[in-house]
């Protein structure tokens, strides 16, 4: 099959046009995060070759201060949205609080909210495993001036765009503005990323599913049940399901949207919260696994629709393929 040979900049523009009162900010923004993990990209490509990491505050060849990776992709892309001009906080895993921004490099409006996770998957960077980036955009709801907490504490359900990039054998952006979920593979040689998958859909039942088993004595029995469940012999539901877990959630997560599966963090007696985080993790990856045709709850609620209370709020996560993860809701409901 010929792809159209599309860049990822001609298609989010592309995409905006369809709203007629729609000014072209929300498209240079994305294309400003493009950018920077671009950047980013390059450095966990070069990582391996120059000791970047896990030596923050120690020199490098050419006497320069060298920084962990994933300290690195929060200044670059914290740097991009304050130059960019569109938004007027951001918020970062690598934060305490989130950053308000009043400079004014531009003419434009600030009037959007940025959610990073700049290197999800941190603990695999030193193992050359995939990791990744993920982001979420909102419109503020303040007036003018910098960003405020209330502008940083918004339902899911209210982002207008969210992503991830995973930088693995190759690196690969998928996005969603509302209008389906696209997918854009970076070539390096050209520094472009090209439309590789347009309208993405995650197939309704899987046989894939990817959960930290090593957990499983501390999960509730209705967890226990599901993946005893999962694991067991029966050719009606094509069980056993396969076991596919690498322990950096975009990866885990890009997966599942391909080929389809489940992937579990659920709360465990230790951390009643899970582990992942709502507004860094959860959401952006609900609203493309929602776009794409899937589903993802704490195990009850839809994750788009849990009320924010903390910017570092932990979440249980039960995300991908929508038969999936209803039939996970019905085991844990007991
Ligand atoms: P991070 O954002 O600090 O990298 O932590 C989140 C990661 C996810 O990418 C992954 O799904 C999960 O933590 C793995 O956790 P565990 O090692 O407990 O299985
Ligand atoms: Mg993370």
């Amino acid at each position: 099959m010929i792809k159209k040979f599309e860049t990822f900049y001609r298609h989010i523009i592309e995409q905006e046009r369809k709203f007629p009162e729609a000014t072209g900010q929300l498209s240079d923004l994305i294309n400003d995060i493009a950018l920077a993990c671009k950047v980013v990209s390059l450095e966990v490509n070069r990582a391996g070759l120059i000791d970047i990491i896990g030596f923050t505050g120690t020199k490098n060849v050419q006497d320069e201060e060298v920084k962990k990776l994933d300290v690195y992709a929060n200044e670059i892309l914290t740097h991009a949205m304050r130059m960019g001009g569109h938004t007027c906080a951001v918020c970062s895993e690598e934060e305490e609080s989130f950053v308000p921004i009043d400079e004014v490099y531009t003419d434009y409006s600030h009037k959007y909210i940025c959610h990073f996770d700049p290197l999800d998957g941190s603990s695999n960077i030193d193992a050359n495993i995939s990791i990744g980036t993920i982001f979420s955009i909102y419109r503020r709801i303040s007036a003018r001036g910098p960003g405020t907490i209330e502008d940083c504490l918004q339902h899911g359900y209210n982002q207008v765009a969210a992503g991830y990039v995973v930088y693995g054998s190759s690196t690969i952006l998928v996005y969603t503005a509302g209008s389906g979920v696209h997918g854009f593979t970076l070539d390096p040689s050209v520094g472009e990323f090209l439309l590789s998958y347009e309208n993405m859909q995650i197939p309704k039942k899987s046989k894939i599913y990817s959960a930290n088993e090593g957990n499983y004595v501390k999960w509730s029995k209705g967890m226990q049940n599901y993946i005893d469940y999962l694991k067991s012999d029966d050719i009606k539901t094509e069980r056993p399901y396969s076991s596919r877990y690498v322990g950096s959630l975009v990866a885990d997560f890009h997966r599942n949207l391909l080929y389809g599966g489940i992937f579990m963090y659920p709360a465990d007696r230790k951390n009643k919260s899970g582990k992942l985080r709502l507004m860094y993790e959860a959401n952006p990856l609900a609203f493309i696994a929602e776009e794409a045709g899937g589903r993802a709850t704490d195990g009850k609620q839809r994750i788009l629709d849990i009320t924010p209370v903390g910017l570092h709020q932990r979440v249980p996560l039960f995300i991908g393929s929508e038969e999936d993860v209803i039939n996970a809701e019905k085991f844990l409901a007991g």
